[in-house]
């Protein structure tokens, strides 16, 4: 293993055509942050870069739906992504953008360098062209029929069921997505990158790795060695882009898997440039040069990234490095970024596997979504951060459950490391007035045993760190905290300090160093809470270290100033209120696509957010049909609609937003019924109206409450619910 002195950590530029999910996070961006944190608390030079990718289809298209320009979205998208990760605690040196002219500038210097180095070649290739919308159909503008699974929405890079890579023309009936012709095939000319002469060098630097690379990612490089690499087209006939640096090349632009990866090159350099970025700092002089991190074999790169990235990262990107590696040292007229050693490679790419959200597939386009932005809105960061370092999908998929999110910040982020920083920091207060007392070396033996046991465990965890085994690194931290309360309760210092109160006090200082031990092996995962800590102490992470964390190092009679909760707990109503918003937003999301396929969904009238999910096609709590699903009217015949009125209305005990109402469906049938209804009604406002309810759901639970059937009601843009109620007697079908 060579040795390293420096670390460059990349995180995979998010595609500003829509905001970030949590999918996004716990794919690639907490962990980035979990070990760019640990690494910088083990005194080496960190530099970590991430920035947003603008350009490609997926902004285009986005900007085609809305009716703007791809400039919009982006400004739009790029600000709410930096942003969100500012609040979210992510601690990039730099976030940059692919828009900016530095990176412009060198993707073309890095396009002519391949170039003339013979690795971009020109070639007439077949491609689908919309005679309709007189253009070039880049990938993401084409659906058809998958060839390998047969997949009807097949697009023409991938297939999304089956996961194959295509070229557009396999597509069988194909479709052109700007005016859902029949494209035809024409020839049109593009730069390939003669990937293929790469195939012995990668398979070599692949096998280098497999002891320290996780299998996932192992596997994903190693399926394209073994497909045999080919050539690949890396320019488009777009107009959004950057454009190719050649005559006779108008109206193309390098294709976005091309320049997105050189973006973190090009972050790199922006981010190292002080009037760019004011706040850089750096160890060591030559670390102030781009070059230190991207061309010195003494750095160490690490790609956070996703699985559906993993290839660019192991086979493409890094043969463009060869490429441009011998294009520019031997003896071509090299551009100025030529390489001193060569460009590095990624030294590991644990790239992570996909979550789902409450056992479905997580979908923008089903609504059945967490965007990072609304989840800052109602959660502390460092909670959404330790609630996802511990559902991260490492080496499998994973689940984000509302319940296991709740299970975990109250039973232990709140009851664990909250409460023993309250219990202890209350004590020295109560009975020491409010002060660090005692000589940090002279604790009892139990308290040095402790804090060794902390040195000990830190360099386990550290292994853990370094495998990018973060997940276990986590919880293997909490645990640290649980050994804290239990020396805290063994001790017994309410007793000791009515018997011996320097012997109380011994074992409160040693708790107090464990709290300060405490926050810096929990800065990575809860930054916010550790900063708190370190301020109520009135100590710092100047001194701190993670291999010194465990040594004594507070000042005595140091004032200790407030502390407060650190963690609050969820309700069982606020986790209630998020299955009901999620629910809401799949029959929304549903209804917008019935609706604008001119489906049954008219007037946006949409089940009142109860158990609407058990409106869907399956009645497994699964969202409504999909955009993609056009439904038949026996399927929505199967839906019995029928008027009732309310006899009997109460709010749900510990919910604003739940009532629980007795209906008469007429003919002498009764039945119960919850609705989430609440923040717009009072109870004794719905008694004797007329409502319309889906009569033939399954039951559902509501916070302990039956609910047979489902009320419908309109949910307005500002989220305002509206019953529908109509003149009519109960037990009526409607149709
Ligand atoms: N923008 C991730 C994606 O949106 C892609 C990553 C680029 S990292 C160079 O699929
Ligand atoms: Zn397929």
């Amino acid at each position: 293993m060579p040795d390293f002195k420096r670390t460059l950590i990349t995180a995979a530029l998010p595609s500003v055509n829509a905001p970030l999910h949590i999918g996004h996070l716990a794919g690639c961006y907490i962990p980035a942050d979990l070990f760019a944190r640990y690494k910088r608390l083990t005194g080496e030079d960190v530099l970590f870069i991430c920035g947003s990718d603008e350009h490609g289809a997926a902004i285009t298209i986005s900007a085609e739906k809305e009716g703007v320009p791809p400039r919009v979205v982006v400004d739009r998208n790029h600000a709410l992504a930096k942003s969100s990760f500012e609040k979210l605690g992510m601690s990039f040196d730099y976030y940059a953008r692919t828009s900016s002219d530095v990176h412009r500038e060198t993707a073309q210097a890095f396009f002519l360098d391949l170039y003339n180095g013979g690795f971009l070649v020109p070639h007439d290739a077949p491609q689908f062209y919309d005679e309709q919308a007189q253009m070039f159909l880049p990938d993401r503008y084409v659906t058809g029929t998958c060839p390998v699974c047969s997949n009807p929405d097949a697009r023409g890079d991938q297939c999304e069921n089956c996961g194959t890579y295509l070229n557009q023309t396999e597509l069988i009936n194909p479709r052109s997505s700007v005016t859902g012709s029949k494209p035809v095939v024409r020839a049109t000319k593009h730069w390939y990158f003669a990937l293929s002469r790469f195939q012995q060098q990668l398979e070599t630097w692949i096998e280098s790795h497999q002891s320290g690379w996780k299998d996932n990612v192992l596997q994903g490089a190693r399926s394209w060695l073994k497909a045999g690499l080919h050539d690949r087209a890396i320019t488009r006939d777009m107009t959004w882009g950057i454009p190719v640096p050649l005559e006779g090349a108008e109206g193309k632009v390098l294709y976005v898997w091309f320049d997105a990866p050189i973006g973190y090159i090009s972050a790199t350099k922006e981010s190292l440039d002080p009037i760019n970025n004011p706040g850089i700092r750096y160890a060591a002089e030559d670390t102030a040069d781009w070059r230190t991190w991207w061309q010195d074999s003494e750095t160490r790169w690490i790609a956070f990234l996703g699985k559906d990235n993993i290839v660019f990262h192991t086979i493409v990107f890094p043969a463009m490095l060869m490429a441009h590696n011998e294009s520019t040292s031997v003896g071509r007229a090299p551009s100025p970024d030529a390489p001193r050693s060569g460009y590095i490679l990624p030294e590991n790419v644990p790239a992570n596997e996909f979550m789902n959200l409450e056992s479905q597939k997580l979908s923008k386009s089903r609504g059945w979504v967490i965007e990072l932005h609304e989840i800052l809105e109602r959660y502390p960061s460092d909670v959404i951060r330790y609630a996802l370092a511990t559902m991260m999908p490492e080496q499998k998929d994973s689940d984000f459950q509302w319940k296991e999110f709740q299970a975990r910040i109250n039973n232990e982020l709140a009851d664990i490391f909250g409460n023993f920083a309250n219990r202890v920091l209350t004590f020295a207060s109560r009975n020491f007035e409010n002060k660090i007392m005692g000589n940090r070396k002279e604790l009892d033996d139990a308290g040095n045993a402790l804090l060794a046991a902390f040195g000990v465990r830190a360099n386990e965890i550290a292994t853990l760190y370094e495998r990018f085994r973060l997940r276990e690194a986590t919880s293997e931290t909490m645990d640290l905290a649980r050994m804290a309360n239990k020396y805290f309760n063994d001790a017994e210092p309410w007793k000791l300090a009515k018997e011996n109160k320097e012997e109380a006090a011994k074992v409160i200082r040693t708790c107090l160093e464990a709290l300060r031990a405490l926050a810096v092996y929990f800065a990575p995962i809860t930054p916010t809470a550790s900063a708190s800590i370190m301020n109520t102490l009135g100590h710092g992470f100047t001194e701190e270290t993670w291999a010194n964390a465990h040594e004594p190092k507070l000042h005595g009679q140091t004032e200790l100033g407030p502390i407060g909760i650190l963690f609050s707990k969820i309700e069982d109503e606020m986790v209630e209120s998020e299955l009901v918003r999620l629910r809401t937003m799949a029959v929304e999301a549903a209804a917008r696509s019935g609706a604008a396929r001119g489906g049954a969904a008219r007037g946006g009238a949409v089940a009142a957010p109860t158990a609407v999910a058990k409106a869907s096609s399956d009645g497994k709590g699964n969202p409504a049909a999909t955009g993609s699903e056009l439904i038949t009217i026996d399927d929505f015949k199967k839906i019995k609609l029928r008027t009732a009125t309310v006899l009997e209305a109460e709010r749900v005990p510990k919910s604003k937003k739940l009532i629980k109402l007795q209906i008469s469906l007429g003919a002498d049938e009764k039945r119960q019924i919850v609705a989430g209804i609440g923040e717009k009604y009072a109870p004794e406002d719905l008694v004797g109206k007329t409502i319309v309810v889906v009569a033939n759901l399954q039951p559902a639970k509501l916070m302990g409450n039956e609910s047979n059937g489902m009320l419908l009601a309109v949910n307005d843009a500002k989220g305002v619910v509206t019953i529908v109620s109509p003149e009519a007697e109960a037990g009526l079908e409607v149709r």
